[in-house]
Order: structure tokens, then C-alpha cells, then sequence
């Protein structure tokens, strides 16, 4: 970490600059700190001696709370702006010359205009603070995907938080060389307000600008900002994909390993898949899941193979509390043991934390997310319903062995799945690659308490991505589309939803670690060796295709919850109408012959 101060040095000049051997990143920062005004510069240069500091000054500074170091060694919790607890999309905005860029799925500014509103926010935005200059590194070192981007930032959280999720530092410096190829990260919390709140993405110049609030995806600019919407374009540009997955590698017994990747909208279970711990009885037959990434993947073809490869760019996971707990997924409770920050959530006289779900009985008391003391019968929660941890990967105790691998893995299946209490079965396989993007494309899901808004209507959600295309939504469909030219061996493509209720509200699939029962008949019939019947969706597993072994779902319960009903199928399909619609002009003509096929088989 080394310090400039402004005050001293107002011209820019100083001994922080020079250890930055690059002159267009030197340049930027002169710039934007001209802007900004900030009373101290910072730059970042990874390592456990400044995460420490970061720590240290973060409490200094009333940002972070230790906890109890014996149960949570070295962990922090952190409480938002009460405004500032979600993604903001009404807030988020591509900026481009042209509206045609951005396409009918985004907010648009015209690009000149968007620059000059900004401007005007981050002027003197950080006098009386400090800004941290934070280079780091999406992708694993060497990787022909990796990219290097900066953030400059005045939130120390964001600074801590980064480091977490990022390959951050001096090795973002070394890999970024003398080159002007970075990613440009502006970002400022202000005053928090969500009226002066502007996530605004620039595609064109490879640039960020976000102010006025810092939560998650909102303000740690190498993820959705980045990770998917710049990245999205890019791959648009360059022939590869950023999508909004997660990657796990699963073992059977006989040995063989593959990869899957599976597209679920924010907040419907991407970690939890991807932390999965199969049930005794399949552990015991040697049956083992790994963690890559949580929730964001970067493919390409490998041009040799034919195969689809997948990286995860990040090096941490940013993920949802209420519902966690031993029960519903060990791993994460292990990962969060320990180097992680809390926000949001209660904290307990001993110095733990709590939020809702972790445990089945609630703390007698506890001080709730905003401050204030609370006891059960308080009337609300403790923690807010986004509740987040940030936490290494290197804290995964089933971390995949390739998650640093330059090469990446291959995939053998895309999963797509939402959150749908009726109407779409658990389980079927897609026909072809364009049926499956079609399938992908009209994803429909129930909305959650990831962003703000009303929580709970289904919203269609084309590849769980309809928050980070960075781009024209027709123009990425294309894409999908014609990535299948560039495979010889396409992943095969399947559509999943645990959440199907029965007729009292019950949940019918026992998910979590059972989903390892539906995985199998993935990988059986990706690899050429399970049945599966043709219905009017797609292939569908028979009852006795799948392991319903020792769970108290019987056969009937299970064809129940697979039943596509003709009628609420036409008005799914009626649904869908929403998004083609919207996207008029721009759908895909693959689109719309999918579509016709599968009314034809109606
Ligand atoms: C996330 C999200 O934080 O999707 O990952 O909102
Ligand atoms: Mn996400």
C-alpha cells in the first residue's frame, strides 16, 4: 500500500505515482483524482499485510465491526446505507452514441451526455477522503480471457471487498505491462443517495462510472459491471460468451470427471448448486461435486477440441445469508468461517452473527442490520433479506483443482433454471442447441430480493442475464445462436426448476444435495448412457431413469411434479409475449421458428 497526499502534492506528482510504471494508467489517475479532489491517493498492492491494514483502518473508521476473533477469526461485519441493500437497475444504464447499441433491454444515455451528468457528480466527490487505486485481474493469470481492470474508489469496504473477489495488486500491474488495455473503474459511494445513483457502463471505451452507492453489484466493479455487462460486449466483439453461471466439476465412481455450467437468476441458488454435498448414500459410491466459480463464467471454444471452456474470472463469492445455514449448505458455512465480511446481518452479544434461516431458533437477542437492538418478537428481521457474504474461494473446503487453471474447463452441460412455483417441470433436456437457447432465451423466474423492487412476480429473465447484457438483447441471441457454428461438440443443454410447489404451497423436489439425483441423468444422457422420453418441452427423464431412492418422493409425487399441462404451457408461452414484444425488430429469426415448433406441438 503506498500513500500519496493530495494536499501536499495537489499537482498529481508523487512518490505513489512513480511506482506505477504504466503512463496511461498514470495518466487516468492524475485525471480523475484532478476530478475528484480526493485528500489522499492509495494504491493497492495485494498481499495479507495490507488486507490487515485495510481492516484495521475500516474499524478505525466505524466501516467494519471485528467479530468474535475465536468464532470468526478475522471476520468483519459491515452495515449499509439502509437506501443502498440491492442491485439498483432502474439506476443502471448503458451508455453508448447510439440507443441501437444498447437495445430495448437497457436504460440508455447517450454517451456524451451520460460523461458531462457524471461529471458533474464526481466533481470534488471526494474531498476529506481518500482513494484507493485498486488494479486487478479477472481470470486466472495467463489465461487468454483474463483482463485487467482498475477501480478507483473511495469506499474502503469496496477496497476490502475487492481484494476478496479479485486478483488484485501488484500482479495486476505486472500483467497489465505498458499497455492502455484496461478497464476503466470509476467509482465513488457519494452520499448514498438512490436519486443521485448512476451505475453507468460504457462499452465502447471499455469504462465504468458508478456513484452514489456501494453494494455489491453496484459498486465492486469487477463482477456485474465488468464480469458481465462490459464483458458480454466483448465477447460479442471477440467470439467467446460472459454469462451468468456457475461452474462445478463432478465425479462419478467410475472416475470420470466433467463440467457443468448452469444459468439460474440472482439469488435462486447458483452457490448452493455449486456447493453441493451429494447425500450419503451417492458419497459412498464415490460421487463427488467441486466448486469452480458461483456465479460467473467466461466460455470459449477451444478451437482444437470444439469444446466449450469456461473460466471463472473471480476469486471469491459474494453471496446470499438469509437461508443459509448447515442444513442447506455446509460449505458455505465453512467457507464463511473465517477471512470474511458480513453485511447486513444481526450481530449476537458474543460477538457472532445471525441472520434468518441460519439457525431454527432465533437468538433470544441480538442487534438487527441497521443498528437497533432486537429480540424475536420484534416484528422484523434481524438481517436484511439480502444479506450477503464476501468470502475467498480459497476457503472452499471443495474447491475445484482447476479453478486457477489458465485453460479453463470444459463444459459437458448448460443448465438453465428459474424460479417457478407451477407450470415447469424439474427436469427436461432441450433438443438441439437452438432449442436449448431458445429454451434459455424465454427463461422465466419469480423475482428476489437481489435488486430492488417487488419481489416475487414472474419477470422473464433470457439466460438469467437480462440485468447484464451489456448490449443489444437481439444481437446476444444472435450470438448464442451462432456460437454453435464454432463446436464440434456442443454442451448439451437442459432446463431444471426445484422450486414447483403442490397444490398446498409445498415445495416438491427436496433440492439442495438431492439435486445430485437429477445431475446424474445430466451426465448420463450428455455422455450417450440414459433414456429419456420425447414430450412436447424437450426429453424428459422416465420415473425410473431417476434415483428417487431413500427420499420420501415416490414415484407418482415425481411424474406430478414433471406434468406440462397443455393449457398453462399456451399461457406460458402467452407470457413470453412480454419479452418479444419488447424486443420486436431485434428477435432473432431462430427465435421465433423455436417458438412456432414447439406451438406446432402444442
Ligand atoms: C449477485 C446478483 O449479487 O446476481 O450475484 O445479484
Ligand atoms: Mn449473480
Amino acid at each position: 500500500m503506498i500513500t500519496m497526499s493530495m494536499t501536499e502534492a495537489g499537482d498529481g506528482s508523487g512518490c505513489m505515482l512513480e511506482s506505477i510504471a504504466n503512463l496511461h494508467l498514470r495518466m487516468w489517475i492524475v485525471q480523475m483524482a484532478a476530478m475528484c479532489r480526493p485528500d489522499r491517493v492509495v494504491l493497492c498492492q495485494g498481499g495479507a499485510a495490507e488486507r490487515s491494514e485495510l481492516f484495521r483502518q475500516g474499524v478505525e473508521a466505524g466501516v467494519f465491526i471485528p467479530l468474535n476473533p475465536d468464532k470468526l477469526p478475522h471476520c468483519y461485519l459491515h452495515r449499509s446505507n439502509p437506501d443502498d441493500v440491492a442491485r439498483s437497475e432502474s439506476s443502471t444504464f448503458i451508455c453508448t452514441p447510439a440507443r441501437a447499441i444498447a437495445g430495448p433491454s437497457n436504460n440508455w444515455i447517450e454517451s456524451k451526455i451520460a460523461y458531462t451528468q457524471l461529471r458533474g457528480l464526481f466533481n470534488h466527490c471526494m474531498a476529506g477522503r481518500t482513494m484507493y487505486v485498486l488494479p486487478f485481474v479477472m481470470g486466472p493469470v495467463g489465461s487468454r480471457l483474463s483482463r485487467v481492470g482498475v477501480q478507483l474508489t473511495d469506499s474502503l469496504y469496496v477496497a476490502a471487498s475487492m481484494d476478496i473477489m479479485t486478483r488484485m495488486g501488484d500482479v495486476a500491474l505486472k500483467v497489465l505491462a505498458d499497455t492502455p488495455e484496461f478497464t476503466r473503474c470509476m467509482h465513488s459511494v457519494g452520499d448514498c443517495s438512490p436519486e443521485r445513483r448512476y451505475i453507468c457502463h460504457f462499452p465502447l471505451d471499455n469504462t465504468v462510472w458508478s456513484f452514489g452507492s456501494g453494494y455489491g453489484g453496484n459498486a465492486l466493479l469487477g463482477k456485474k459491471c465488468m464480469g458481465l455487462r462490459l464483458a458480454s460486449y466483448q465477447g460479442f466483439q471477440e467470439g467467446w460468451m460472459a454469462e451468468h453461471m456457475l461452474i462445478s466439476g463432478v465425479r462419478e465412481p467410475n472416475g470420470q470427471k466433467s463440467y457443468i455450467t448452469a444459468a439460474f437468476p440472482s439469488a435462486c441458488g447458483k452457490t448452493n448448486f455449486a456447493m453441493l454435498i451429494p447425500p450419503e448414500s451417492y458419497r459412498q459410491k464415490g460421487w463427488q461435486v467441486t466448486t469452480v466459480g458461483d456465479d460467473i463464467a467466461w466460455l470459449w471454444v477451444d478451437p482444437k477440441s470444439g469444446k466449450l471452456r469456461a473460466i471463472n474470472p473471480e476469486t471469491g463469492y459474494f453471496g446470499v445469508l438469509s437461508g443459509t445455514s448447515e442444513m442447506t449448505n455446509p460449505i458455505a458455512m465453512q467457507t464463511i468461517s473465517n477471512n470474511t465480511i458480513y453485511t447486513n446481518v444481526a450481530l449476537l452479544p458474543d460477538g457472532d452473527v445471525w441472520w434468518e434461516g441460519k439457525t431454527a431458533v432465533p437468538p433470544p437477542t441480538a442487534i438487527d442490520w441497521q443498528g437497533n437492538a432486537w429480540t424475536p418478537d420484534s416484528g422484523r428481521k434481524a438481517a436484511h433479506p439480502n444479506s450477503r457474504f464476501t468470502a475467498p474461494m480459497h476457503n472452499n473446503p471443495i474447491l475445484d483443482p482447476s479453478v486457477d487453471d489458465p485453460e479453463g474447463v470444459p463444459v459437458t452441460a448448460i443448465i438453465f433454471g428459474g424460479r417457478r412455483a407451477a407450470t415447469i417441470p424439474i427436469i427436461y433436456q432441450t433438443f438441439n442447441w437452438s432449442y436449448g437457447v431458445y429454451a434459455g432465451a424465454s427463461l422465466g423466474s419469480e423475482t428476489t430480493a437481489a435488486a430492488t423492487g417487488k419481489v416475487g412476480v414472474v419477470r422473464r429473465d433470457p439466460m438469467a442475464m437480462l440485468p447484464f447484457i451489456g448490449y443489444n438483447i437481439g444481437d446476444y441471441l444472435v450470438h448464442w445462436f451462432r456460437m454453435r457454428g464454432k463446436m464440434s461438440d456442443p454442451p448439451r443443454i437442459y432446463h431444471v426448476n426445484w422450486f414447483r410447489r403442490d397444490e398446498r404451497g409445498n415445495f416438491i423436489w427436496p433440492g439442495f444435495g438431492e439435486n445430485i439425483r437429477i445431475l446424474e441423468w445430466i451426465l448420463k444422457r450428455s455422455h450417450g448412457k440414459a433414456y429419456a422420453v420425447e414430450t412436447l418441452l424437450g426429453w424428459m427423464p422416465r420415473p425410473d431413469d431417476i434415483n428417487l431412492e431413500g427420499l420420501k418422493l415416490d414415484t407418482q409425487a415425481f411424474l406430478d411434479a414433471q406434468r406440462v399441462d397443455a393449457d398453462a404451457l399456451k399461457a406460458e408461452l402467452l407470457a413470453e409475449e412480454e419479452l418479444f414484444l419488447k424486443l420486436a425488430g431485434e428477435l432473432p429469426k431462430e427465435m421465433i421458428f423455436m417458438r412456432e415448433l414447439l406451438i406446432s406441438r402444442l
